[in-house]
């Protein structure tokens, strides 16, 4: 329509970076060269998810994948993202990468020494270098993870038609202390992209709400639907009950429908078998 603006497609992504080309757009705050802990793009053992480079933290140029616990550090590597305008946008926004990072906490687990953060920040906040980040929106820290882990992140629901986000991938550590070999922040197959909709069908049942997950990935199960006269049996990915729904091995690739199989409750007055 002349005038109107799309919606958002599903799945296709409004940002993707895999490291593996040019790091135009993204800027790197790692101060003066004092500081030994530097970010950096490239393609040191053990710091690529896939491909041949990933982002990460190296205390010798970019040769080593590690960090110097002794060397206190506030780095960042961050760029600006802009949403294409479309409206109305109804579906949230997710943020998926693969990571790892020991770093250091508490015994406890609970107060964080050496970490990854990441934010979706206004533009107009701009990192600097030995300073803690200070933008808003947060979205969380990462830590304690010697294996490679896929995150998934639900971006804070407002409309991102049209507007510009800043990016930031901060590296905080104090001056001691950590994993031993300190493993440092490093990531990779970074995509924003809106999520995919799962819509349970209760087929007369009890509703059960629409759920939201990042594309190529699986959905939980959500607690039984209810139905007086009948036993739930299963969820199922057709009306004509074919095929049931492996909540522990599908993957949710494009905006899906699930149907509720029921069975009549042969006996009423007698509970449920389970
Ligand atoms: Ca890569
Ligand atoms: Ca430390």
């Amino acid at each position: 329509m002349m005038g109107a603006a799309a919606a958002y497609a599903q799945v296709v992504p409004v940002f993707s970076e895999d490291f593996e080309g040019s790091t135009t757009g993204w800027t790197f705050v790692n101060g003066s060269g004092t500081n030994a802990n530097q970010w950096h793009v490239g393609s040191a053992t053990n710091a690529v998810k896939s491909g041949s480079k990933a982002a990460y933290i190296s205390y010798d140029g970019g040769t080593t994948y590690s960090y110097d616990v002794n060397s206190i550090s506030r780095i960042h590597l961050y760029r600006d993202i802009t949403f294409p305008t479309a409206s109305p946008v109804t579906r949230p926004f997710m943020l998926t990468f693969d990571w790892k990072c020991m770093g250091e906490t508490n015994s406890g687990g609970t107060t964080y020494y050496d970490y990854l953060s990441i934010f979706l920040s206004p533009n107009s906040f701009t990192p600097t270098a030995g300073g803690i980040f200070t933008g808003s929106s947060e979205l969380n820290r990462w830590v304690n993870s010697s294996a490679w882990q896929q995150e998934t992140v639900t971006l804070p629901g407002i409309d991102y038609s049209g507007i510009t986000k800043r990016l930031v991938l901060s590296w905080v550590n104090d001056g001691s202390g950590g994993a031993n070999p300190p493993i440092a922040i490093a990531i990779d197959n970074i995509v924003i992209a809106p999520a995919v909709g799962v819509t349970f069908n209760s087929q007369g049942g009890s509703a059960v709400s629409l759920r939201y997950v990042a594309s190529g990935a699986k959905v939980t199960a959500p607690s039984a639907p209810t139905r007086t006269g009948y036993i739930f049996d299963a969820w199922y990915i057709d009306a004509g009950y074919t095929t049931a729904w492996n909540f522990s091995t599908s993957l949710v690739t494009s905006d899906t429908t699930l149907y509720a199989k029921w069975d009549v409750r042969v006996d009423a007055e007698k509970p449920a078998i389970v």
